[in-house]
């Protein structure tokens, strides 16, 4: 068959394989932009696209014992993404995840650190990052409740943000994150699902953000919205984790109008493993991802298309 109707299949395994997600499409302004798939590594060269490059194929997070490494800045192995989404400052944007399973409930908190030049030339250590977005429960009246995980999910698997109208002309990189807590419940146990895209804002606001938080210096093991226990504890009380939101940021409710344009996600509808139980582990759903790919052949196939 030919070379590019392999990496197709390939690209729809791999997609399909991927339990948790990740963002793979961006609407701004209207028009639709590829996100970062991990299955982009066995393209040569691969697609330049506003998502960052990462370097992970283990279906998995960044734990909290990385909270002071850098892989907690990207995810993993992360490189800047080559082009960027022109967004204006004020508009919503739409984040398209493949996937998200539903055990795995959360806050997602959105970033922007300003590349001050190049996004794709910037050094992620060095980046300063704001919290424009924390959304944590949207209904805490029963545990574990009903977080911003399951509005991304009703509404599609996409999320909506809101670029503050006073952030400033520029290049920023958005930060775009799940907190799965699950495990929250134990020290060490929540999971960081970050996504970076690079952006290009555009619009009359004057507010650079001279003044962020590195990467590295986000969270910390025990702060009261990463060590906590969704089956249990007082919901009302939980606090998104992070520095500061930004004045005039957003803590609400997703404001999601279910306007999924320009969908990009695999449609897995024939997948046989969505007649299974929703698993609650990330060990199962690492598991499931290893019997569906088969062991070894993942590393067959980087042979044959290299
Ligand atoms: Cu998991």
């Amino acid at each position: 068959m030919p070379a590019s109707k392999f990496i197709g299949i390939l690209g729809a395994l791999v997609s399909s394989a991927y339990a948790h997600g990740t963002v793979s499409g961006i609407v701004a302004g209207g028009s639709f932009f590829q996100g970062y798939d991990p299955s982009f590594q066995f393209q040569n060269p691969p697609p330049t696209v506003a998502g960052w490059t990462t370097d992970y194929l283990d279906n998995g997070f960044v734990a909290v014992s990385d909270y002071a490494d850098e892989n907690i800045i990207c995810h993993k192995g992360a490189s800047p993404a080559g082009t960027s989404v022109p967004v204006v400052a004020g508009d919503s944007i739409e984040l398209q995840w493949t996937t998200w399973p539903e055990s795995h409930h959360g806050p997602i908190i959105d970033y922007l650190a300003p590349c001050n030049g190049d996004c794709s030339q910037v050094s992620k250590t060095e980046l300063e990052f704001t919290k424009i977005s924390g959304v944590g429960p949207t209904d805490g009246s029963s545990n574990p409740g009903t977080w911003a995980t399951d509005d991304l999910i009703a509404n599609d698997n996409t999320w909506v943000l809101t670029i503050p109208a006073s952030i400033a002309p520029g290049n920023y990189v958005l930060r775009h994150e799940i907190i799965a807590l699950h495990e929250g419940n134990q020290e060490g146990g929540a999971q960081n699902y970050p996504q970076c895209i690079n952006l290009e804002i555009t619009g009359s606001g004057t507010n650079t953000l001279p003044s962020g938080t590195l990467g590295i210096e986000l969270y910390t093991a025990t702060d009261p919205g990463i060590f906590f226990n969704i089956y249990s504890s007082d919901l009302d009380t939980y606090e998104v984790p992070g520095p500061a939101l930004l004045a005039g940021g957003s803590s609400g409710d997703s404001s999601g109008d279910g306007d999924n344009t320009g969908d990009g996600a695999e449609d897995d509808d024939s997948d046989p493993a969505d007649d299974e139980e929703e698993p609650t582990s990330c060990t199962e759903l690492r598991r499931r991802f290893r019997r569906r790919a088969g062991h070894g052949k993942n590393k067959r196939i980087v042979k044959f298309t290299a």
